[in-house]
């Protein structure tokens, strides 16, 4: 039994609302990671780990001291840490290398337990959202800009950054789940025209969804640490949506 399961999870989104209630959040997600840590082999961060995060060349933001030590604690065991970036954090430049995260700038396709996956943080993805997408090209992942904004003083940046954060929260779920799963399973499709998945693993939707596609192929939505606390475990290639009951 001992390391043979591999985990998933995405939106933990700490930061938000506000630092009581975040750290209330960071404190169970420890719990699941020490839970889970007993028979883990690989971990999947999958996105929107943190609400805002951005790097300087030589200073990182104040907080999540305990979610990052207890990750640092894993890995060092022997456990894989993959981090996908969400569009909440895509701001990484090397630091949680340093932790022991493998950091990721795009969806991955690997194959795990003899099953293939394409795991995403799912924004920008499908046929839809366009105004984001010319967004996220232009301006979140545009080098000039990042660099015009590291050029501020920290204090003042974050604060931004968290106005934008808290405005882009609010007006996200302009549809509803089956909006956007119809969309998602679309988009799966589509994707299986040209090569074999057997399962699709997005966040960003805070939606917890398990999707048949086909005969072969499902579509799991990870969910959230907000409101559901909701992770994927996949053992032995058998996928399972579960929650983590906090006492
Ligand atoms: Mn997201």
């Amino acid at each position: 039994m001992k390391n043979k399961k591999t985990y998933f999870a995405s939106d933990f989104h700490l930061g938000v609302p506000g630092k009581k209630e975040s750290i209330v959040r960071e404190l169970k997600i420890i719990k699941w990671l020490d839970e889970i840590k007993v028979d883990a082999k690989d971990i999947f961060l999958v996105g929107d780990i943190f609400d805002f995060w951005f790097e300087w060349n030589k200073v990182v933001p104040k907080g999540n001291y305990r979610l990052l030590s207890k990750l640092s604690e894993i890995s060092e065991i022997g456990i894989k840490i993959h981090f996908l970036k969400g569009n909440h954090d895509l701001w990484t430049f090397g630091y949680l290398k340093e932790v022991g995260l493998k950091v990721y700038d795009s969806d991955i396709k690997i194959e795990i337990d003899g099953k293939k996956f394409l795991i995403s943080h799912g924004d920008g993805i499908g046929n839809f959202d366009f105004k984001y997408k010319i967004l996220k090209k232009t301006i979140f992942e545009n080098k000039f800009f990042q660099k015009l904004f590291s050029i501020l003083h920290p204090d003042i940046s974050i604060k931004i950054a968290n106005y934008f954060s808290k405005k882009s929260r609010l007006k996200k779920f302009k549809h509803d789940d089956n909006f956007y799963l119809k969309k998602l399973k679309k988009y799966c499709n589509k994707v299986l025209e040209k090569e074999k998945i057997d399962y699709f693993i997005f966040g960003h939707y805070h939606i917890v969804s398990e999707t048949k596609i086909n005969d072969i192929s499902k579509l799991f939505i990870l969910g959230d640490w907000v409101n559901h606390n909701s992770y994927l475990q996949l053992y032995e290639g058998k996928p399972e949506m579960k929650k983590f009951n906090y006492q």
